[in-house]
């Protein structure tokens, strides 16, 4: 991932009284909304915590690849370091959950294509920083100046633990922030500045209580216990970050998701409270939430680059595009015409996508001989309902 950052280093002509810094304070809250951020937290992080258990996670090998997460330790746990003079983080929380798009039903339809909800419109990164940049021009217009920094995502920032202790929700056991109103369909962005405005006090009440429901929906079970995320096994590290072959064993559990996954969100039921966002560059593009398999597999690399332009998908790369989606054809249990598109394209991908396309090919004969079966969501249960009830509110 790249760091996605904004920055100005005006500073105040005069220093403000603790009167005027709890008057900008409460503008903030109250602008927030008209840069299309639906909660923000003014925050002064304490991270050593946060830092001995990201360590422990490294030294288990959950990131696998992702080796820019082992950089910049000390920078993750002192993050003000590095914005020189930054003393406050301004964190942000920003929708992105698309109007009428039914996840249940494409999960059923092992034909099609299932990406994940966060990446159906524009990356969401551009939206967010070009967001994150004007307001802190607007609150350093307010302060009579002032030094900032916007960062979205993938920058040495622990994110998460950052957010919660600005308030904008608490740490699922699927390690995702969620909270009670707006459930966990939203990205995280912060702004660093350079004064000392009051912090916002929090709570810090958890509110899974007894559930379990997204560890045990876990198609691959990427879960070592709740609050533990083994990334090798997760569908959206194998789907985007994961360069070269997928392991085998994991392959047929990937089902049709072919770009990212949503499933221990959709399970979660305080998506329930999730609200639809406006932003009409977060909605889906190129008709990417109801799309066949075959269709997608079919585009060369010159349509693939078309059609991705301004997405986050990209990141995947033509090669990784291929690979995903002949894992889902793989169990697409399509029959012979699958074989056949798949033998016929072949020809054409590197080393790598030949033996995902080979697997395919296997594990649809198999399949050729076997009755089909669809059982990985079952209407009747209220599992399934969580999963889409937000979709019908
Ligand atoms: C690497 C990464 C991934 C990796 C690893 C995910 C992971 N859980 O760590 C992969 C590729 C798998 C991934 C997947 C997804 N990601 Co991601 N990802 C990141 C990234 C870049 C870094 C996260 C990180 O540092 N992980 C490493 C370690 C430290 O994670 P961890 O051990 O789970 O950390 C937790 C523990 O340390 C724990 N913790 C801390 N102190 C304590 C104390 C106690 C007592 C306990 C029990 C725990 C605990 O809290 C930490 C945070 O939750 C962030 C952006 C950022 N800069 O933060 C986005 C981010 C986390 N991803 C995000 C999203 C949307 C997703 C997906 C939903 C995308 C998709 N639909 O496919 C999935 C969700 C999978 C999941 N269940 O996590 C959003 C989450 C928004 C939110 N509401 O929380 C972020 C914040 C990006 C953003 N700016 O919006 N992602
Ligand atoms: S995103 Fe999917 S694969 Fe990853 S942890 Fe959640 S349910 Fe499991
Ligand atoms: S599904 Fe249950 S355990 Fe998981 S985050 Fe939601 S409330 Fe918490």
């Amino acid at each position: 991932m790249t760091e996605h950052v904004s920055s100005s280093e005006i500073k105040p002509k005069k220093p403000l009284s603790d009167q005027q810094l709890a008057t900008l304070a409460q503008k903030i809250h109250d602008l927030a909304a008209d840069f299309g951020f639906q909660q923000v937290g003014i925050v002064d992080p304490q991270l050593d915590e946060t830092l001995k258990h990201h360590m422990a996670w490294l030294d288990n090998g959950f990131h696998g690849e992702m080796s820019y997460l082992e950089g910049n330790l000390d920078k993750r746990a002192k993050p003000y370091d590095m914005v020189p003079g930054s003393c406050r983080i301004i964190s942000v929380r920003m929708n992105h959950l698309p109007p009428a798009f039914s996840a249940l039903t494409l999960l059923k339809q092992p034909e099609k294509a299932y990406i994940a909800r966060y990446t159906l419109g524009r990356d969401y990164h551009k939206t967010f920083r070009k967001r994150l940049t004007q307001f802190g021009q607007k609150i350093s217009e307010l302060a009579g100046g002032m030094g900032y920094r916007a960062f979205v995502d993938s920058a040495p920032v622990f994110e998460r633990p950052i957010a919660e202790q600005a308030g904008l929700g608490w740490t699922g056991k699927h390690t995702l922030i969620l909270n009670r109103s707006a459930g966990s369909w939203f990205f995280l962005g912060e702004l660093f500045i350079d004064l000392p405005l009051p912090v916002d006090n929090v709570s810090t009440q958890q509110h899974c209580g007894s559930c379990t429901a997204c560890l045990d929906v876990c198609p691959t079970q990427a879960f070592t216990k709740a609050y533990e995320l083994d990334a090798t096994r997760c569908i959206s590290y194998l789907t985007i970050e994961k360069k070269g072959e997928i392991p085998v064993e994991l392959r047929s559990l990937m089902g049709n998701r072919i770009f990212g996954c949503d499933d221990c969100q959709l399970v979660c039921p305080w998506n329930r409270f999730a609200k639809h966002t406006d932003e009409t560059d977060f909605h889906p593009r190129h008709s990417l939430d109801d799309v066949s398999l075959l269709t997608l597999f079919s585009w060369d690399e010159a349509t693939f680059l078309k059609r991705t332009e301004g997405s986050a998908i990209r990141r995947t790369g033509y090669e990784g595009w291929l690979r995903n989606i002949a894992v889902a054809l793989g169990n697409s249990k399509g029959g012979q015409p699958v074989i056949d598109a798949l033998v016929s394209k072949r020809p054409e991908c590197s080393e790598m996508v030949q033996s995902h396309i080979d697997w395919a090919v296997e594990q649809l004969q198999k399949d050729l001989s076997e009755p089909i079966k669809l059982l990985q969501f079952n209407d009747n249960d209220t599992t399934s309902r969580n999963r889409d009830s937000h979709e019908h509110s």
